[in-house]
């Protein structure tokens, strides 16, 4: 079983240090050393383990292994999704890659259901994006994440609507179209509202759709040559936001993996 054991940016924790004290704190190099398949960032540990962690034992997450290149985070929006709240909560936790083409026994064995992301919650396998997030905004509050109830579902029918573009041969068929809908209405809801689904702070509807707009974007681009329009200002710099945080640039798939990812469903 390939491991990687991850302790989030100190650089984020830092920030929010300097917010509580007004002071400025020097900028912690993010060197990374390899021991076998564990991975670390040596001073980040060090700080985040003695200022941060309400945790002493890294979270266990099982996430999709890449496709492409070893030891290495796969394409799976929903597992990022996972990590990135680990992230911004600033939590301790360690990869454990399944190779989701051929699922070994031990991860059959704790998931029924053969799905990614599974967390070990209080010695329990726990499956399930929606569940896994819900069950971690309970157990750590701080930061608090939850969006409000009535903003919950924004953005979420961009999705669908990008699939099914994606997968449609047929360029008079409407799905083009249906998406840039659904995108001009996001659009217009950031304009009124941003500049993240809850205001001024990122929350949990940002870490759901932030990967899948990052697997839109990759997917779109390779496939159809298609990107948003510049018209879409908002949903563009939304994007340029989420995608530029510490937490998501740490849990990214590669581009060659979200390609490779999509591509049964493009030529199926
Ligand atoms: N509703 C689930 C969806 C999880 C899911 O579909 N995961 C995919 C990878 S992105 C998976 O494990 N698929 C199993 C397979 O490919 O066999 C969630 O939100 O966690």
């Amino acid at each position: 079983m390939s491991t990687v054991k991850i302790t989030p940016s100190a650089a984020s924790f830092a920030t929010s240090i300097k917010h509580l004290a007004g002071i400025q704190l020097p900028r912690l190099q993010n060197t990374i050393f390899t021991s076998n398949s564990t991975k670390f960032r040596a001073p980040r540990r060090a700080f985040t383990v003695s200022m941060a962690a309400s945790l002493d034992t890294p979270l266990e997450v099982c996430v999709k292994q890449s496709i492409t290149t070893p030891n290495k985070l796969g394409d799976c929006p929903f597992t990022q999704r996972v990590l990135l709240t680990l992230e911004e909560k600033q939590l301790p936790y360690d990869m454990k890659f399944v190779d989701l083409s051929n699922k070994p026994d031990w991860f059959l064995k704790i998931s029924p259901e053969g799905k990614v992301p599974l967390i070990k919650l209080d010695e329990k396998w726990v499956p399930d994006s929606d569940i896994i997030t819900q069950a971690l905004e309970e157990k750590f509050p701080e930061p608090p994440l939850t969006t409000p109830p009535e903003k919950a579902s924004v953005g979420s029918k961009i999705f669908p609507k990008f699939v099914a573009f994606l997968k449609s041969k047929d360029p008079s068929d409407g799905t083009e179209q249906a998406l840039l809908d659904e995108l001009t209405v996001f659009n217009d809801y950031l304009k009124e509202n941003g500049p993240f689904i809850n205001g001024n702070e990122v929350s949990a509807a940002d870490l759901s759709l932030g990967p899948k707009l990052y697997h839109l974007e990759i997917a779109l681009g390779h496939y159809k040559n298609w990107s948003i329009p510049d018209s879409l200002s908002y949903v563009k710099s939304y994007m340029k936001s989420i995608f530029s945080r510490e937490s998501f640039i740490n849990t990214r798939a590669l581009k060659e993996d979200v390609i490779e990812g999509w591509r049964p469903k493009v030529m199926g």
